[in-house]
């Protein structure tokens, strides 16, 4: 433990790759190392990048990776992807894409699938997150599909939230722009080199001006990711956010809710697994269970009495 988290500190990856391996896995050691990282944490500037599948995402992130390592960051990408347990082969052209970056220097990736549990996501993220910042990362990723509930709890943790669309995609974006509205604060249309870029662009930006956000107005860029094009506008544009966040001290705010987050998420495990195990072994505990499932008494005074029960032992 000791001689790992020396190597650690000393910023070799090997040691970061391991680290990350017991703290996803839950182990002891794990919430260990999380203790002991936890001290000079919030540097990092943590962008989350998302957008409908195929959108140029990861092409995206590569490309922005490698002018960012170019300018002297040293920078962690975590990938997300809820549903690769069902898609399978689909991260497959992404791990091709990002092999590439994986050679640079001073990039450190880290894919993350869900094991059947969507909840604890996020937490793993946050968990990641911490550690890449804790290991010196100036700027971390996040690329994660879609705008679910499971994204979006990943998309929190972020300072910046970046949404990639294509054009022609207005309207599904429209469709999820309750949400998303709220979260993202620059919108890029990727794939300009195809039709239906500009009026893509346009409709973005009438939605912009309908938000009720006054905090923040998102910009609206374009790129071609393949090319290239239209990437160090996305660069400036990043930390003119960030200079955003500093100035209103919302970057501030944000890492204290993302302490109290992690906090708050982590008791609610440590209570859940020990209610879960008293109940599900005590003897007395079992006839309630029994009752509910017959129907003969109802969840919400069956839940009211073991809570009790469990509250006094
Ligand atoms: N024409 C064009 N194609 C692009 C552009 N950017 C990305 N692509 C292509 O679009 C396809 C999907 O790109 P990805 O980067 O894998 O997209 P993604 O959003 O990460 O996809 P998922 O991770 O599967 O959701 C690839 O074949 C890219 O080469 C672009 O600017 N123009
Ligand atoms: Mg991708």
């Amino acid at each position: 433990m000791d001689k790992l988290m020396e190597t650690f500190e000393k910023n070799d990856p090997v040691a970061l790759g391991r680290v990350l391996k017991e703290v996803e896995s839950q182990s002891e050691k794990g919430y260990e190392i999380l203790k002991r990282t936890n001290k000079e944490k919030g540097k990092a500037h943590v962008i989350g990048i998302t957008g409908p599948p195929g959108a140029g995402k990861s092409t995206l992130t590569s490309k922005l990776c490698k002018q960012l390592v170019n300018k002297g960051f040293t920078i962690g990408i975590i990938c997300v992807d809820p549903t690769s347990p069902f898609t399978g082969g689909a991260l497959l052209g992404d791990r091709i894409r990002m092999q590439e970056l994986a050679k640079l220097p001073n990039v450190f990736i880290k894919s993350l699938a869900t094991r059947g549990s969507l909840g604890g996501m996020a937490h793993s993220t946050a968990d990641i997150v911490q550690l890449m910042d804790s290991f010196g990362k100036d700027i971390i990723i996040i690329e994660t599909v879609g705008v679910g509930q499971v994204e979006f709890d990943v998309l929190e943790i972020s300072d910046s939230v970046v949404l990639i669309g294509v054009p022609g995609l207005g309207d599904a974006i429209q469709t999820v722009k309750a949400g998303i509205m709220e979260i993202a604060d620059i919108y890029v249309v990727n794939q300009a080199d195809r039709p239906g870029a500009d009026e893509s662009v346009k409709d973005l930006k009438l939605m912009i001006k309908e938000s009720e956000r006054k905090d923040w107005k998102p910009s609206v860029l374009k790129t071609i990711a393949t090319e290239q094009e239209g990437i160090s506008e996305l660069i400036d544009e990043l930390e003119r956010h960030k200079t955003h966040l500093i100035t209103t001290k919302a970057w501030e705010k944000k890492r204290k809710e993302r302490n109290y987050n992690r906090f708050v998420g982590r008791l609610d495990e440590i209570v859940h697994e020990s209610v879960e195990g008293q109940f599900k072994t005590n003897p007395k505990t079992q006839s309630i269970i029994e009752q509910v499932k017959e129907g003969t008494m109802n969840p919400f005074s069956a839940a009211n009495k073991i809570a009790e029960y469990i509250i006094k032992s």
